[in-house]
């Protein structure tokens, strides 16, 4: 016979996800195995399965007639002909020992059969006593005291020192979730946590389909399986062999444990691992394939109970959050303040999603309604949100994911922020700390485990070692179903907080139209008062402050009636005539020196420009970037204004010395409503609409206006297309040079 050859890299830590083990060429030494092809020829059989049938066995063809045991003659000339690839067990009587003899086929179309020796049973149950069991199980109405009852059927049946229930997280970790011990001396392995790499993918897949494995003496010897084929011949696929060798680290971490003998047994939801109950002995202990037969069955029992609970609990938390939602979009919409809506009542957004700290961002300012605040600062965490340009942000990772807002959002590593409300900055936040500092090791003082050739890793220290560092600055996943519910919520605050803001806008077009119209009629009379009054010998001071300020207050309706032409959509009624450009920047130049004596302006302005354009609207614009100038302009620097053509346009512009413009201020330098925190001191003399009226016009005419700060100076720079009906510029002589 020749052993299949292998040239696979030698098992490492690091390679040890791509081990194959549904094909390891061997098997534990619990008794023996063959394969047959589907005409009758052996193809493999292990080195030890001629003494164990007591008979001689050649690979490669069909055995003599005659020369296995009867009883399985019989039934490999039925397993061949079966199109079933899983077949009934049964037991032979071979040189006085008993042995359950387990058939099935492979995805190669192998008939696989293996005998598989009785050992000692003492403190196993009888089969049917196990299968009793079931219905105790059953009785169990919630997942944990599923698990407990199990854990107390499994171990009666088996006699195992530990018995355990092992759950998978969402990352693929392990937890311990609960756990019997047959001995009082043991320690205490509840909650504690493994990395996903402790039973490697390939395992779990394999694990998935096959549900039940033994390692009945972890320091057993491999027994060889032969192929007929020798060199390249594809190496026997044992994925549903009672047999199979194990990986030999996986051998290793037992023995590094103490653990000398293991089952577990799958826990398969919807075909996905949801976790494993995993037994241990501490000497060798071989469980009857009868009794392991039991057991699978106890766990499918448990598995489907598992699914049932979980898919009420998920349907019951669908329900709840829903009914959250809709209370909390319930007080939002009752109440005019967000904080006020989210924190008045028994729950919050903090009861919609597990987290350790819960926030509201709205209108600058925050409610913390769980845990504690990150240390940042608002408008840090905010802008780097927004910068995101999502509406839901949710990463278990700060660190990785969002750099910039890790040490503002210390001590949290999970981030999840859903943007409810636009216009008001309104965020929902939910974070959760790192997993590590929500998960305790134990604490008992650690017993000795050995450490063998491959290093501490393999040990339960070094697993949970392993486990922190891969999870090192992450916070549990936020999972499907709590993205749902934040974008529930989110949804319908947000549809709350747009229908408030429309009903917002009316309210404020209605009322700047009142402004505008019904306040213009009382000021022209008081202004023409005044101006009879400065004209008596004991009013005039006071009768030239009244039509200063009263003055002043019509620029500010007129901006007023403006904007509210523009929110109403009207637009600004341009009419274009010819415009004398050059002569009407003299004159407002002239007005400005008279009402500010001591100003310095210093023009260059070309003589003789004109365009087609509304001369009241383009005088509006530089009157409002002179006072502009002047207001924030270094006190007792010149002003310039230069004005020249530039083909088919003029450039006009309007400069001061002073220091740059702040870039919060300049995000906002020409919208309507500025942000309560930016621009105070731009809008100390008016409602700051000047330039966003000034852009308007001067979009209206189909030109551009900007800014740029360099040098000192600040520039606002008009560029407006003299239009195709203009006259050519006049000589440069014709007109005075202001
Ligand atoms: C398999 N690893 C397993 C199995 C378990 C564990 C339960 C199933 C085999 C069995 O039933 O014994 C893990 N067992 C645990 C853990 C506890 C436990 C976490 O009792 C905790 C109490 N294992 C590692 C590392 C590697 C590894 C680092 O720890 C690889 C780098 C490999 N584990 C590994 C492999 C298998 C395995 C390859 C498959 C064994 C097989 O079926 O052939």
């Amino acid at each position: 016979m020749n052993a299949p050859t292998q040239s696979l890299p030698p098992v490492t830590l690091a390679n040890c996800d791509s081990e194959p083990i549904h094909v390891p060429g061997a098997i534990q030494p619990l008794g023996a195995l063959l394969a047959f092809a589907p005409d009758g020829a052996l193809r493999y059989a292990s080195e030890n399965a001629p003494r164990v049938l007591g008979v001689p066995l050649a690979l490669g063809i069909r055995c003599e007639p005659g020369s296995l045991p009867p009883g399985l003659e019989h039934y490999l000339s039925i397993w061949l002909d079966s199109a079933d690839p899983v077949f009934d067990p049964l037991t032979l009587a071979l040189d006085g020992h008993t042995y359950d003899v387990i058939a099935h086929r492979n995805a190669n179309g192998l008939t696989l059969i293996e005998l598989e020796r009785r050992g000692d049973d003492a403190g196993m149950a009888e089969p049917a006593r196990i299968y009793r069991g079931i219905e105790r199980i059953r009785l169990q109405r919630d997942i944990a005291s599923l698990l407990e009852r199990t854990l107390q059927e499994v171990q009666r049946a088996t006699g195992f020192d530990r018995v355990m229930a092992y759950r998978f997280h969402p990352d693929d970790s392990g937890e311990i979730v609960a756990e019997r011990r047959g001995d009082a001396t043991l320690e205490d392995w509840a909650e504690r946590r493994y990395p996903a790499g402790d039973i490697p993918a390939q395992a779990r897949r394999l694990y998935t389909v096959n549900t039940l494995r033994q390692i009945a003496d972890a320091q057993y010897q491999p027994v060889r399986v032969l192929g007929s084929h020798g060199q390249g011949e594809q190496p026997l696929d044992m994925s549903f062999s009672v047999l199979r060798s194990v990986s030999p680290i996986h051998l290793e971490y037992m023995a590094n444990m103490g653990v000398r003998a293991s089952m577990s047994l799958s826990l398969v939801i919807g075909g996905k691992l949801w976790g494993m109950i995993a037994c241990h002995h501490h000497s060798p202990r071989h469980i009857p394939y009868p009794a392991r037969l039991a057991c699978e069955a106890l766990a499918q029992v448990l598995s489907a109970a598992l699914a049932n609970i979980e898919g009420n609990l998920r349907a019951e938390q669908t329900r709840q959050s829903a009914a959250l939602v809709s209370r909390l979009a319930e007080r939002a919409s009752d109440s005019e303040n967000m904080h006020l809506a989210l924190s008045g009542g028994p729950d919050t957004p903090a009861s919609l999603i597990p987290n350790d700290a819960a926030l509201c961002l709205w209108g600058n300012s925050v409610t913390v309604f769980g845990g504690i605040a990150p240390r940042g600062e608002l408008a840090g965490i905010l802008c780097a949100l927004d910068q995101s340009g999502q509406r839901l942000v949710h990463t278990n990772n700060i660190a990785r994911d969002y750099p910039g807002l890790q040490t503002d959002l210390v001590p949290y590593a999970g981030l999840l922020a859903c943007k409810f409300d636009p216009m008001n900055n309104g965020w929902l936040i939910w974070l959760r700390k790192e997993q590590i500092e929500t998960v305790v090791w134990g604490g008992k003082p650690e017993k000795q485990y050995a450490v063998g050739s491959l290093g501490p890793r393999l040990t339960p220290r070094g697993s949970f070692d392993a486990w922190r560092e891969v999870t090192r600055d992450t916070s549990s996943p936020w999972l499907p179903a709590e993205l749902e519910a934040a974008d529930n919520l989110r949804d319908e605050l947000s549809h709350i907080a747009t229908s408030r803001a429309a009903d917002v806008d009316r309210a404020r077009t209605a009322l700047l139209a009142m402004l505008g119209h019904d306040l213009r009629d009382p000021l022209q009379s008081i202004s023409m008062a005044a101006t009879l009054l400065s004209k008596t010998d004991s009013g005039a001071r006071m009768g030239e402050r009244i039509r200063y300020s009263s003055g002043r207050m019509q620029r500010l309706i007129s901006q007023v009636l403006d904007l509210s032409r523009l929110q109403g959509g009207m637009g600004l009624g341009i009419e274009k005539r010819e415009c004398r450009l050059s002569e009407l920047l003299t004159g407002l130049i002239e007005e400005k020196r008279q009402a500010y004596p001591g100003l310095r302006i210093e023009p260059d302005v070309q003589a003789g420009l004109t365009l087609m354009a509304d001369t009241d609207r383009i005088a509006q614009v530089v009157t409002n970037l002179m006072s502009n100038a002047r207001q924030h302009g270094a006190p007792r620097m010149p002003i310039h204004v230069t004005a020249r053509q530039d083909g088919d346009d003029i450039e006009l512009a309007v400069t001061n010395h002073g220091a740059p413009i702040p870039d919060d201020v300049m995000a906002h330098l020409f919208s309507p409503f500025k942000p309560e925190s930016v621009g105070h001191s731009r809008n100390r003399n008016g409602l700051g609409l000047g330039l966003y009226i000034a852009e308007q016009v001067v979009r209206d005419h189909n030109g551009q206006i900007a800014v740029s700060c360099r040098d000192g100076l600040v520039s606002f720079t008009v560029i407006l297309p003299r239009g195709v009906d203009a006259p050519p510029p006049s000589s440069p002589n014709s007109g005075d040079n202001t």
